[in-house]
């Protein structure tokens, strides 16, 4: 069953939808002790489990919640008294005929109704993802929404899950079928054109209509890729990095944004040497959140290894969290900083590659409370005090605007690009198109845009091969 399934799904997901097969079955709630557990079963013997496990109370009526005594129907004992539902094919998560048990979450109870299921003719356990894989092999769910679901399982932050949400609602494979419409309009251009150029009833100015369709989704296709760091970086995190001179409060930031005793705090400078990294959610984006050793020369072998790794490690942020001392702003070790690492990033090189900055002054409590305070030069800054949280709103509130455009704003904007997945297949797109404004005849044109079509096709999962499935449903835990 299982190498028939993926051979169908390989043909495209709308092909299998009669394919008879075996019924499965797994608890798809979390495991361990709970108020209620679903139990879930996918298959053309649903049915018969259902009736199996309730007799003699008829079938439920479709899609309606109803209270049944669960036996189990080789001895007869009880199992539980549940919510059951029969949620007969198609129109069902999976596209088969469905049942759903919703026992009391108990270890015993959930085991028992597992064990009762297995002992009933034509139905087995699922495999990790194999629910969904169904929905997908039905063409209930295209590939970039198997992906949203899995994103959104997986979900740790609001922007993950606003992100996850969309893609499942099947934004980006819209997109992607308008652009396959697109290309296949201006195939239909090339081909008319192909073979009845000699004809006069041919439109004129058929190929210039081609071209002008093509040219259009070359520039969508950039302004995607453009935008494709992001979408991964708010699929797996953001890479913020916390730089400074020493003893600036580098640790102690890093300890009060993940809420947690991360870094070692002490007056003494250069007491962080590793680069130290903690996955947060900071102001609703998942970041890597890393501290490292400040930032100095003239020291012995160890920290200058840290002061090394800080720096190797300030070239893979997306955002730097500058950190200085507010309070010694005039030293020779803050000047310094200033000098060589926030002066160039507050100026990025054009490219758009540089990481974005934040420049935070701690130590705000230590600054006389009347009076103008020091000034870092012309960059724009923040006050911070760590000792008394004084000015860690505001942080907040400007580390979730940069992050969001780090990350992208998954509320607005066109559908991202989470997966290396998606920025393949459109940059193959894109490499075809090229292709067809260089082909030297009309029939390498039309291969190119054929090409092309057949990258986005293979974005929204159709044509999908078994490994790429097979690395797509390896997200998903059994009961999914
Ligand atoms: N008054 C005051 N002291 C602070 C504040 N933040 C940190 N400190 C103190 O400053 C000292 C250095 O703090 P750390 O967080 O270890 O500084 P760091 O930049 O990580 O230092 P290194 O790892 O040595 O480079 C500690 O004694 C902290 O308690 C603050 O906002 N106000
Ligand atoms: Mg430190």
């Amino acid at each position: 069953m299982w190498r028939e399934l993926r051979t169908l799904a390989a043909w495209g997901p709308r092909s299998l939808c009669t394919a008879p097969g075996a019924t499965i079955f797994a608890l798809s709630s979390g495991r361990g002790r709970c108020g209620v557990a679903v139990i879930r079963t996918s298959g053309p013997a649903s049915r018969q489990a259902l009736r199996s496990l309730t007799a003699p109370r008829a079938l439920p009526l479709a899609r309606r919640a109803s209270l049944r005594l669960l036996c189990d129907p080789r001895s007869g004992a009880p199992l539980d008294r549940a919510l059951v539902l029969w949620l007969p094919g198609p129109q069902s998560f999976t596209g088969e005929d469905c049942t759903e048990f919703h026992v009391h979450g108990g270890p015993a109870v959930v085991s028992g109704v597992l064990q009762a299921l297995g002992g009933v003719p034509g139905l087995r356990p699922a495999e990790a993802g194999e629910f969904t894989r169904r929905a997908f092999a039905h063409g209930k769910l295209s590939l970039p929404e198997v992906e949203g679901l899995a994103d959104l399982i997986h979900a740790e932050t609001e922007a993950q899950r606003r992100q996850a949400l969309r893609q499942l609602d099947g934004e980006l494979g819209h997109l992607c079928r308008s652009w396959a419409e697109t290309l296949t309009k201006a195939l239909a251009y090339v081909e008319a054109y192909i073979d009845f150029s000699e004809d006069d009833s041919l439109e004129e100015g058929v190929l210039e209509q081609a071209d002008r369709e093509v040219r259009a989704l070359e520039v969508a296709l950039v302004s995607h890729l453009q935008d494709a760091r992001r979408g991964q970086r708010l699929r797996s995190g953001a890479h913020v990095v916390v730089t400074g001179p020493p003893n600036a409060g580098k640790s102690s930031l890093v300890n009060l944004l993940s809420r947690k005793p991360v870094s070692i705090v002490s007056p003494e400078p250069g007491t962080t040497r590793d680069v130290l990294e903690t996955p947060v959610d900071l102001a609703g984006f998942p970041a890597l959140l890393s501290d490292t050793a400040g930032l100095r020369e003239g020291v012995g072998p160890v920290e200058q290894e840290g002061v090394r790794r800080a720096r190797e490690r300030l070239e893979q942020a997306d955002l730097v969290v500058a950190v200085l001392d507010a309070s010694d702003l005039a030293s020779p070790s803050s000047r310094d900083f200033l000098d060589t690492i926030v002066a160039p990033l507050a100026h990025p090189d054009p490219s758009g590659s540089s990481p974005r900055l934040l420049l935070v002054l701690n130590k705000s409590d230590l600054l006389p409370a009347e009076g103008p305070h020091p000034q870092p030069g012309p960059h724009p800054h923040l006050l911070l005090s760590c000792l008394t949280g004084a000015g860690l709103d505001g942080l907040l509130g400007v580390l979730k605007k940069e992050l969001a455009v780090v990350c992208g704003d998954p509320s607005t904007g066109p559908p991202l690009l989470t997966r290396a997945r998606h920025h393949h297949h459109l940059q193959r797109c894109l490499d075809s198109l090229g292709h067809y404004k260089g082909a030297a005849d009309l029939a390498l044109a039309a291969e190119a845009l054929r090409t092309a079509r057949r990258h986005l096709t293979q974005l929204t999962g159709g044509g999908g091969s078994k490994e790429i499935l097979d690395v797509i449903f390896q997200d998903f835990c059994v009961g999914k």
